[in-house]
């Protein structure tokens, strides 16, 4: 749905602080938005650690929906979960493939440097949708204004742009207008490093554990456990360590002595593990934080760089092709909305799987496991695409709802897709009415409630058969369609409060074709029903033959049509209408059942008239018009004691009757 238009609009000027897996993944999708994007890095490489990073299926959707694909790169496919105790005996090995038919996309495994020169490659290259970043490396953000968009670098350099992106990781400097909050060290701590497959592969103690591809391999002790698996076309393992800070030892294990044995000492690095507790908002004005800025992660549930490419992806919806600068700050509230929900549960639950286990109990893979098919099972793109709709309906001006719902409001005669009115100046009508004298009493019975009555007490009143011809209806796309309505004239409402409108009543109206039948009764409350219209016109002549489905019922004939030119005094009618609707499941029970009055001024084009004309009905029986019979009947009955007149009206401009009310 576009509520704007594109072509006015110019590209966002996009700041985004920090070149890490977060900052990165939203710079390609807001470049693909057609925006420009430049980074600011502090470092001078802008490359990210060794050690490895888990892309689970809810971070892998999010990557090939931006064009990025990690398999193509070396990432593996997660196929096993084995379990060990901690004395290295295998406690349970799952078939984590065979499960993977859950979701979309596999779980994969990436070496963190692929990943990031993969997605710095997505983000800057010529190739691809939009314009390339730009990232300026050894460009540290020492300052940010969000309310003006603009960020002050270490060198003194001032930058502004219609947004600000702080991805500037855990210890963010941007969130600092935000909050005071900062990060606590967790009280655990993580080895990680590299080794290669082959030479773990010739030592017999560890041979075993890196039999299988795909596998990821647990060690559980009380308040520590090791994670391995492998990544970069299975050729390298990447170890995880998590122990208590106060021991940052390896556990005296013989296997394990002998893994970190081997480790190069290069990339054998200790981290401490931090933690935040959630803040109140991640947005100000023209800024919004991401990724660990927004929401630092343990590493348990490995969602950490999956949150954050989440995020990423959400913010290229919220900020799609054709937003205005003015309409930013907004739109970052939006995704905040979206977003910090979702990410801060998944991080209570990070929190909760990396607890320590009881003295006894096995594990808490299961609640892992529990929680980790539970949360990857999110598809954030196609959730955040229907969340930004839903949100651009409810501001737009409100259009009319009615069945189908599901798929948002219908355009139909009184508004398009986003709710503005139609243009009706160009339609072109043609207007045909019957008028005849015939018995009150008859028409009296057509009355749907005591409220409505004849004006006068005479056993003669007037009703009219009346054919319209539209043509060039804007909301068909320029088409149009024939309808007949019965009404009768010198009718009167009378309200609760004692006063009195005057009208026409309108027991029926035939279209023959079915958009304006359900608009018209679902918006308007006109009692519609479908039936074939063929009309023949000459410059003295009209006739009209109404069928169902081949079955005709309603003739109509007008002979001797002369011009007319005294000009038609404009006079507003009341046409009054009764509204029902059906109870679902409770016959005879309304659940919306009210008196409608739609003003109408009589066209006033092109005049003819005539005093020679006829109207006829053949109602036949239940069988030849089954759904219409007892309709057909009652007009039938009605005794024509005398042709009164027949005029056609042609012209062009209708009205939508949008001034349609509710009487009471
Ligand atoms: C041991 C460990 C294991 C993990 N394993 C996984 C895993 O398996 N799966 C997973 O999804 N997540 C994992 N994570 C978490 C994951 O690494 C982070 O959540 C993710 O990197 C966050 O991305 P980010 O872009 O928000 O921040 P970062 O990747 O930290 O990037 C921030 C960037 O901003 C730059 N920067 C900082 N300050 C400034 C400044 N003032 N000016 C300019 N630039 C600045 C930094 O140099 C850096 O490049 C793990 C984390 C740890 C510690
Ligand atoms: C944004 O920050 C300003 C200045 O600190 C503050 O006054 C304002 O309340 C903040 N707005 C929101 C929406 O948080
Ligand atoms: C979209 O995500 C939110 C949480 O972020 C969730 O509450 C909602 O149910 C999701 N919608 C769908 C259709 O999955
Ligand atoms: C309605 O009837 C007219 C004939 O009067 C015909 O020209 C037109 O095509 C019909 N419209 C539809 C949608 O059948
Ligand atoms: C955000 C989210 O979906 N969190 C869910 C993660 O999994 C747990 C356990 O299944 C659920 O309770 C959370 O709602």
């Amino acid at each position: 749905m576009t509520l704007i238009d594109m072509d006015e609009t110019k590209p966002l000027n996009v700041l985004i602080i920090g070149a890490g897996l977060g900052g990165l993944t939203a710079a390609i999708a807001l470049r693909r938005q057609g925006h420009s994007v430049k980074i600011f890095e502090q470092s001078h490489f802008a490359s990210e650690l060794g050690a490895a990073i888990n892309v689970p299926p809810n971070a892998y959707g999010v990557l090939l929906h931006l064009g990025v694909d990690p398999a193509l790169n070396g990432a593996v496919e997660m196929k096993y979960i084995t379990e060990y105790d901690k004395t290295g005996t295998q406690v349970k090995v799952t078939d984590f493939a065979s499960q993977s038919s859950r979701w979309q996309h596999p779980w994969l495994l990436a070496h963190r440097v692929d990943l990031h020169n993969q997605l710095k490659d997505a983000a800057t290259c010529s190739e691809g949708i939009g314009e390339p970043a730009i990232i300026y490396t050894n460009s540290r953000v020492t300052g940010v204004d969000m309310k003006g968009a603009t960020i002050t670098l270490e060198n003194g350099d001032v930058i502004t742009g219609d947004v600000v992106i702080g991805a500037d990781g855990i210890h963010s400097k941007s969130r600092t207008g935000l909050t005071e909050k900062v990060p606590f060290a967790s009280g655990k701590s993580a080895y990680r490093f590299l080794l290669e497959r082959k030479h773990v592969e010739k030592v017999p103690m560890t041979q075993k554990i890196v039999e299988k591809n795909g596998n990821m391999a647990f060690w559980f002790g009380t308040d520590r456990r090791i994670v391995m698996y492998p990544t970069r076309w299975n050729e390298i393992l990447n170890f995880v360590c998590i122990h208590p800070d106060k021991r940052s030892e390896p556990a005296s294990e013989t296997w394990n002595e002998e893994l970190l044995k081997m480790a190069d000492p290069c990339t054998l690095k200790v981290w401490r593990l931090m933690d935040m507790d959630p803040i109140s908002s991640w947005n100000n004005g023209s800024f919004a934080l991401l990724g660990d800025a927004a929401h630092p992660f343990l590493p348990h549930q490995g969602q950490g760089g999956a949150q954050a490419m989440e995020d990423a992806v959400c913010l290229g919806i919220v900020l799609h092709k054709g937003v205005r600068s003015s309409e930013v700050p907004e739109r970052l509230q939006l995704y905040q909305e979206i977003r910090k929900g979702r990410a801060e549960k998944v991080q209570a639950l990070t929190r909760m799987s990396g607890e320590d286990i009881k003295e006894g109990s096995r594990n808490n893979l299961d609640k892992v496991m529990e929680f980790f098919i539970f949360n990857v099972s999110h598809d954030e793109t196609h959730n955040s695409t229907q969340i930004v709709h839903k949100w651009a309906l409810q501001r737009g001006p409100s259009p009319f709802w009615r069945m189908p719902v599901s798929f948002g409001p219908l355009p139909g005669p009184r508004q398009d897709v986003s709710g503005l009115s139609r243009i009706l100046a160009d339609t072109r009508y043609i207007t045909t009415s019957l008028k005849i004298k015939t018995s009150r009493t008859l028409l009296q019975n057509l009355l749907p409630t005591a409220s409505y009555c004849f004006s006068s007490p005479d056993t003669v009143a007037y009703a009219s058969f009346t054919h319209t011809r539209y043509d060039k209806l804007d909301w068909l796309r320029g088409r149009g369609y024939d309808f007949w309505s019965f009404s009768l004239h010198g009718v009167e409402y009378n309200k609760k409060d004692g006063t009195t409108l005057s009208g026409t009543f309108m027991p029926v109206v035939f279209e023959n074709l079915t958009d304006p039948i359900l608009s018209g009764r679902d918006e308007l409350g006109w009692p519609k029903l479908y039936a074939d219209i063929d009309v023949k016109r000459s410059s003295k002549s009209f006739s009209m033959t109404s069928h169902w489905c081949g079955e005709s019922f309603a003739f109509f004939n007008l002979d001797g049509l002369e011009p007319v030119n005294d000009p038609l005094r404009e006079r507003q009618e009341n046409i009054f209408v009764h509204k029902y609707i059906p109870a679902t499941g409770n016959k005879g029970v309304a659940d919306v059942e009210y008196p409608v009055c739609s003003p109408i001024t009589p066209p006033s084009g092109r005049r003819f008239q005539t005093k020679e004309g006829a109207v006829s009905f053949k109602s036949g029986d239940w069988t030849s018009l089954p759904t219409i019979h007892h309709i057909v009947r009652r007009l039938e009955e009605l005794p024509v004691y005398e042709f009164v007149e027949g005029t056609v009206v042609e012209g062009s401009g209708i009205s939508d009757l949008g001034g349609t009310y509710r009487i009471e």
